[in-house]
Order: structure tokens, then sequence, then C-alpha cells
């Protein structure tokens, strides 16, 4: 009896395994075949994934966030299918910048690599074995040639003599000390440096940026916007240049690595309408600051100077500039207090940035341009990077320029 039992449950197993294997035979050969390749270019096999594979994915297919996927459970019935790694095309990716704190150590890296550093051929000249007059010159010459300027540069060393005579200060040490305490004391610690993007209304706080060509004003407020985005505030990009369609797509571009909106006009447009349109878009959307970017001109053409003066007068009609910004190039010297003292006479300025500080020893040009303006720098620009952007702070400024 159990034999009869035995045999009868192997014939069933072997006829059940042959009929499987019949139906998986079936199921595949029931698999459609790809027809042949229509396209002579296509050089490997059909079965195999080609490139450009995954752009053929709808482009509205619905995506699962990670809650609806579920963990497989305990008993583990449910199948959790992977979706395959695939690019996104649906949305840009939103970039989450860095925090601004600290962002001006990079800068002492970046100057060290420049060979006729400032702080260097001061500290050199200040430990030579006798301060003498002949040494005194050759200290005032190296700030005059870090674009320091006249002024400052005299103050400077007429109080660094008095403070090394009258102390008797002659380690390196001490004597960097001083210079470092008379750099900081020129820089001025008492400016308030804060770019103002809170605005005392309950509309959006209102930022322009402005300067001569190629400063870097579109990257500044690219940059800017994304420190903003970082801190939780919400941007509104307004494209007041309109001299070329390629400076709103550079702004525009800026605006979606951080999901900022970009208003702007049509080509040749008028600027001033497009940055009364982005205020006007911003109180609408309740943002929580607007960055205008104007077109670059230079101050020596009164056309253009009194356009600005013009953009700057329409978006009064919404209410008052919170912060102009400036935008200079560190690299361009003392043609940069030119530019300065125009662009501040057409818009009052309230704030510098100073960018390209990596690309030049020339940094004495702070000192000098806030002299010449009485507007402090309040931002600088260290690199072409996205987050290449930092807070002005005279400490951490001139220990970037002597090194510790
Ligand atoms: N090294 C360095 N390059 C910078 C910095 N800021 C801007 N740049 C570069 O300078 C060039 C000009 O920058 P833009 O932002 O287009 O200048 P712009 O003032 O908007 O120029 P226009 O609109 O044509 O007047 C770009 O190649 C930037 O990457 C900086 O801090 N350091
Ligand atoms: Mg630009």
């Amino acid at each position: 009896m159990e034999l009869v039992i035995l045999v009868v449950v192997i014939a069933l197993v072997a006829v059940v395994a042959i009929g499987g294997l019949v139906v998986g035979s079936r199921r595949r050969k029931s698999l459609p075949s790809r027809p042949p390749s229509s396209t002579p270019t296509t050089t490997a096999p059909p079965s195999e994934p080609q490139v450009g594979d995954e752009a053929e994915e709808p482009r509205d297919e619905s995506r699962r966030t990670i809650e609806e996927v579920g963990l497989p459970d305990s008993a583990g019935t449910r199948v959790v299918v992977e979706e395959p790694p695939v690019a996104e095309p649906l949305a840009p990716v939103i970039e989450i910048p860095e925090p601004t704190a600290g962002r001006l150590i990079r800068l002492r890296a970046r100057l060290a690599r420049s060979q006729n550093s400032l702080g260097k051929g001061l500290l050199t000249l200040l430990s030579r074995e006798h301060l003498d007059e002949e040494t005194w010159e050759e200290i005032e010459d190296t700030l005059l040639t870090a674009d320091v300027g006249v002024a400052p540069t005299q103050e400077l060393v007429e109080r660094l003599r008095e403070r090394v005579r009258v102390l008797g200060t002659r380690t390196p040490e001490g004597l960097r000390g001083l210079l470092r305490e008379e750099l900081v004391q020129l820089l001025g610690t008492d400016l308030d440096r804060a770019v103002r993007t809170e605005s005392p209304l309950d509309t959006p706080a209102v930022v322009m940026v402005v300067g001569v060509n190629g400063t870097g004003k579109t990257t500044t407020t690219g940059k800017l916007a994304r420190v903003l985005v970082a801190d939780g505030r919400s941007v509104v990009l307004g494209a007041a240049d309109t001299f070329r369609a390629a400076a709103a797509d550079q702004l525009q571009t800026w605006g979606e690595r951080v999901g900022a909106r970009t208003v702007r006009g049509p080509e040749g447009g008028d600027p001033a309408s497009v940055a009364f349109d982005a205020v006007k878009e911003g109180i609408a959307e309740g943002a929580d600051v607007v960055l205008i970017d104007t077109a670059g001109r230079l101050h020596t053409k009164t056309g253009l100077m009194d356009e600005l003066g013009k953009v700057k007068r329409v978006v009064e009609k919404h209410g008052p500039l919170d912060e102009v910004l400036l935008v200079l190039d560190a690299t361009t010297g003392q043609n940069g207090l030119v530019q300065a003292r125009v662009f501040a006479e057409v818009v009052d300025i309230t704030g510098i940035v100073l960018t390209k500080l990596d690309g030049t020893a020339k940094g004495g040009i702070v000192i000098a341009v806030q002299r010449e303006l009485g507007v402090p720098v309040k931002l600088v620009g260290l690199g072409e990077g996205a987050d290449d952007l930092a807070p002005f702070e005279p400490g951490a400024f001139v220990d970037a320029l002597i090194g510790d």
C-alpha cells in the first residue's frame, strides 16, 4: 500500500514538473520578439539598453515618494519593486547651498597661492634687523602697490611706526600683531556690513546690483540668491539686463538651481519695466527678497548711467530700495575707485561687493574703496564656484592677508 502511494506521488511530481517546463517554454516562446532594428546606426544587440533609452520614459509618469514605497513586511508576502535608478528628468534638482560661516577662511588658501602677497611682503619688511627710514618707505610702497590708497597708507605707516617706537616691539609675532591691529582698524570694525534683506514693510526687501561690465554682477546675484534660500528666505530674481537674452538666461539658470523664479522681459526691452515687474511679482508672491540684476555699463557713458537712475526711480514707485550693491572687480585696482564715485552719484550705493579677490594680491582696494565712498564692503567674491561668496569680516580678511 505504502509503495503504491509512493509511486503515485512520484508520478504526480513528474507530471507537474513536465507541465511546468512546457508552460515555461510556451511562455518564453510567446514573448514578442523585437523586430530587427530599422536604424542602421544601432550596433548593439536589440535586447540591450540603448543610449537614451531612459529619456523615452513617459514624462508624466507618476513616481512614488519614499513614504508610499512600503518596506517588505515580516511575513515576506509583499514584493517591493525597486525602480531602476534613472536620472530624474521631471523637476530640476534643487541644490542646498553651504552655510556662509567660515567661507572667508578659503581666501587664505587662495591668497597664499599668489606670489607677491601683500601680507607676506609687509611681514618680511617688518622683520628686518633695522627698521630704518628706507624700510618704512618700502613698507609704504608695498601698501600702495596693493591699492590701499595714499591717505590710508600714510595713516597706517605713521601709526605703526609710532607704536613700534613706543612699545619697542621687535619680535616677528609682536610686529605681526601690531600690523594686524592697524589693518583691522583701517578696515573699520563698527560698520554695519549686513546686506539688508529684511524689509521694514510687509513687502519684500529689494536689492539692486550695479556695476561696470564683467565685474561679476550676475554671478553675485546668483550666489546671493543661494545664500538667502539656504537661510530659508524666498527669492524672486529680476533680469533687468535686457541687452542680451543670454544675460537673463544666465540669471535664470542660477535661480533654477535653488528654485527661485526669474522675471524677465523681451531682449532689448525697457530694463526699468522688468525691474518694476520683478518687484510686483515679489509682492504678489509674498516673497522675502527681490534681487535685481542690471546690465554692466561703463561709468563714462552718461546715457547708460541715466538709464540706471531711471531703473532705480521706477522700482521706488513700489517703495524704497533696501540695498544697492556696487560690484567691483578687485583686479581692476584704482580704476574701481573712479567707477565707485560715479555709480554712487547716480544710485546711492549702500554696499560694495568686491569680486575676484582670489585672483589678486591687491586686496588693499577694500580699504581704499570704503574710504572713498564711506560705504562698507559687505561681500567678497572668492572664486567662480556657486558658494564662493563670503560676508566680509575685517578680522578674518586681515588674517587671510597676512597669514597666521
Ligand atoms: N575668479 C573669480 N571669478 C569671478 C568672481 N565673480 C565672478 N567671476 C567671473 O567673472 C565673469 C563675469 O561674471 P558675470 O557675473 O557674468 O559678470 P557681470 O558683471 O554680470 O557681467 P555683465 O553682465 O556682462 O556686465 C564670470 O566668468 C564669473 O565666473 C570671483 O569672485 N572670482
Ligand atoms: Mg551680468
